[in-house]
Protein backbone atom coordinates (compact mmCIF):
# COMPACT_ATOMS: atom_id res chain seq x y z
CA UNK A 1 0.00 0.00 0.00
CA UNK A 2 1.33 3.60 -0.89
CA UNK A 3 2.34 5.84 1.90
CA UNK A 4 3.38 9.29 1.51
CA UNK A 5 4.59 12.34 4.06
CA UNK A 6 2.11 15.00 5.30
CA UNK A 7 3.27 18.04 7.25
CA UNK A 8 0.99 20.55 8.89
CA UNK A 9 3.10 23.78 8.64
CA UNK A 10 3.39 25.94 11.33
CA UNK A 11 0.67 28.48 9.81
CA UNK A 12 -1.77 25.63 10.21
CA UNK A 13 -0.86 24.49 13.98
CA UNK A 14 -1.02 28.28 14.98
CA UNK A 15 -4.69 28.90 13.32
CA UNK A 16 -5.53 25.51 15.34
CA UNK A 17 -6.49 23.75 11.92
CA UNK A 18 -4.90 20.75 12.43
CA UNK A 19 -8.29 18.79 13.11
CA UNK A 20 -9.83 20.42 10.25
CA UNK A 21 -6.76 19.60 7.70
CA UNK A 22 -6.72 15.50 9.01
CA UNK A 23 -10.13 15.44 8.83
CA UNK A 24 -10.06 16.15 5.37
CA UNK A 25 -7.63 13.56 4.60
CA UNK A 26 -9.60 10.92 6.78
CA UNK A 27 -13.17 11.88 5.10
CA UNK A 28 -11.02 11.10 1.80
CA UNK A 29 -10.74 7.73 2.86
CA UNK A 30 -6.81 7.52 3.92
CA UNK A 31 -5.90 6.23 6.77
CA UNK A 32 -3.14 7.82 9.63
CA UNK A 33 0.21 5.50 9.97
CA UNK A 34 1.81 7.73 12.59
CA UNK A 35 0.76 11.47 13.68
CA UNK A 36 3.60 13.31 15.71
CA UNK A 37 3.31 17.16 16.90
CA UNK A 38 6.69 18.43 17.16
CA UNK A 39 9.49 21.23 17.01
CA UNK A 40 11.49 20.43 13.79
CA UNK A 41 15.05 20.36 14.05
CA UNK A 42 17.47 22.59 11.19
CA UNK A 43 19.10 19.21 10.46
CA UNK A 44 15.59 17.60 9.71
CA UNK A 45 14.64 20.35 7.76
CA UNK A 46 17.74 20.76 5.61
CA UNK A 47 17.62 17.13 5.31
CA UNK A 48 13.77 17.38 4.11
CA UNK A 49 14.04 20.97 1.96
CA UNK A 50 17.60 19.97 0.48
CA UNK A 51 16.07 20.12 -2.91
CA UNK A 52 15.83 23.88 -2.42
CA UNK A 53 19.13 24.98 -1.01
CA UNK A 54 20.44 27.92 -2.65
CA UNK A 55 16.28 29.34 -3.65
CA UNK A 56 15.96 32.99 -2.62
CA UNK A 57 13.39 31.65 -0.95
CA UNK A 58 15.32 29.03 1.14
CA UNK A 59 16.05 30.97 4.27
CA UNK A 60 12.32 32.15 4.52
CA UNK A 61 11.26 28.65 3.83
CA UNK A 62 13.52 27.34 7.12
CA UNK A 63 12.98 30.13 9.41
CA UNK A 64 9.07 29.68 8.67
CA UNK A 65 8.87 26.52 9.25
CA UNK A 66 11.20 26.93 12.10
CA UNK A 67 9.09 29.26 13.79
CA UNK A 68 6.28 26.64 15.71
CA UNK A 69 5.41 23.31 16.39
CA UNK A 70 4.84 21.23 12.72
CA UNK A 71 2.37 18.37 12.88
CA UNK A 72 4.03 15.49 10.84
CA UNK A 73 2.04 12.28 9.57
CA UNK A 74 2.19 9.43 7.56
CA UNK A 75 -0.77 8.56 5.36
CA UNK A 76 -1.80 5.77 3.47
CA UNK A 77 -3.78 4.15 0.66
CA UNK A 78 -4.02 3.61 -2.96
CA UNK A 79 -2.38 6.44 -4.68
CA UNK A 80 -2.24 8.70 -2.24
CA UNK A 81 0.55 10.42 -2.69
CA UNK A 82 -1.03 12.14 -5.92
CA UNK A 83 -4.40 12.08 -3.74
CA UNK A 84 -3.16 14.32 -1.31
CA UNK A 85 -1.46 16.45 -3.47
CA UNK A 86 -4.89 16.94 -5.14
CA UNK A 87 -6.40 18.33 -1.70
CA UNK A 88 -3.67 19.99 -0.85
CA UNK A 89 -3.76 21.97 -3.95
CA UNK A 90 -1.52 24.29 -5.71
CA UNK A 91 1.69 25.69 -4.15
CA UNK A 92 0.64 29.25 -4.53
CA UNK A 93 -2.51 29.28 -1.71
CA UNK A 94 -3.85 32.53 -3.11
CA UNK A 95 -4.72 30.66 -6.31
CA UNK A 96 -5.21 26.84 -5.14
CA UNK A 97 -8.56 25.83 -6.10
CA UNK A 98 -11.31 26.83 -4.39
CA UNK A 99 -12.23 22.98 -2.31
CA UNK A 100 -8.59 22.18 -1.76
CA UNK A 101 -6.49 22.76 1.60
CA UNK A 102 -4.76 25.65 0.54
CA UNK A 103 -7.69 27.26 -1.89
CA UNK A 104 -10.33 26.84 1.16
CA UNK A 105 -7.56 27.71 4.35
CA UNK A 106 -4.50 29.73 2.69
CA UNK A 107 -4.01 33.33 1.55
CA UNK A 108 -0.78 35.30 0.48
CA UNK A 109 -0.15 37.39 4.09
CA UNK A 110 2.28 39.40 3.01
CA UNK A 111 5.16 37.62 4.19
CA UNK A 112 8.54 36.63 2.54
CA UNK A 113 8.14 32.84 2.18
CA UNK A 114 4.28 31.46 0.69
CA UNK A 115 2.30 29.95 4.29
CA UNK A 116 0.46 27.19 2.45
CA UNK A 117 -0.24 25.11 5.28
CA UNK A 118 0.75 21.88 4.09
CA UNK A 119 3.38 19.55 2.85
CA UNK A 120 2.91 16.05 0.86
CA UNK A 121 5.58 14.29 -1.25
CA UNK A 122 5.52 14.62 -4.69
CA UNK A 123 6.73 11.29 -5.90
CA UNK A 124 7.30 7.29 -4.59
CA UNK A 125 10.75 8.24 -4.16
CA UNK A 126 10.32 11.60 -2.56
CA UNK A 127 7.92 9.93 0.19
CA UNK A 128 10.28 7.09 1.29
CA UNK A 129 13.25 9.40 1.58
CA UNK A 130 11.12 11.85 3.33
CA UNK A 131 9.15 9.20 5.82
CA UNK A 132 12.85 8.47 6.55
CA UNK A 133 13.80 11.97 7.41
CA UNK A 134 10.61 12.07 10.30
CA UNK A 135 9.87 8.42 10.59
CA UNK A 136 12.87 6.43 10.65
CA UNK A 137 11.23 3.74 12.41
CA UNK A 138 8.38 2.93 10.04
P1 LIG B 1 5.04 22.30 -2.85
O1 LIG B 1 4.98 22.57 -1.36
O2 LIG B 1 3.75 22.64 -3.50
O3 LIG B 1 5.56 20.94 -3.19
P2 LIG B 1 7.67 23.30 -3.58
O4 LIG B 1 8.20 21.96 -3.21
O5 LIG B 1 7.99 23.81 -4.94
O6 LIG B 1 6.09 23.37 -3.43
O7 LIG B 1 8.22 24.40 -2.55
C1 LIG B 1 8.34 24.11 -1.18
C2 LIG B 1 7.79 25.27 -0.37
O8 LIG B 1 8.58 26.44 -0.56
C3 LIG B 1 6.39 25.70 -0.80
O9 LIG B 1 5.39 24.93 -0.18
C4 LIG B 1 6.35 27.14 -0.42
C5 LIG B 1 7.77 27.61 -0.63
N1 LIG B 1 7.96 28.22 -1.96
C6 LIG B 1 8.08 27.57 -3.13
N2 LIG B 1 8.27 28.41 -4.16
C7 LIG B 1 8.30 29.65 -3.61
C8 LIG B 1 8.48 30.98 -4.13
N3 LIG B 1 8.68 31.19 -5.42
N4 LIG B 1 8.44 32.02 -3.25
C9 LIG B 1 8.25 31.82 -1.94
N5 LIG B 1 8.07 30.61 -1.37
C10 LIG B 1 8.11 29.55 -2.19
MG1 LIG C 1 7.45 20.08 -2.78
Amino acid sequence: MERTLILIKPDGVKRSLTGEILRRIEAKGYTFVAIELREASRETLAAHYAEHEGKPFYEPLMEFMSSGPVLAAVAEGQRVIEGFRSLAGTTEPTLAAPGTIRGDLGRDWGAKVMQNLVHGSDSPESAEREIGIWFPAL
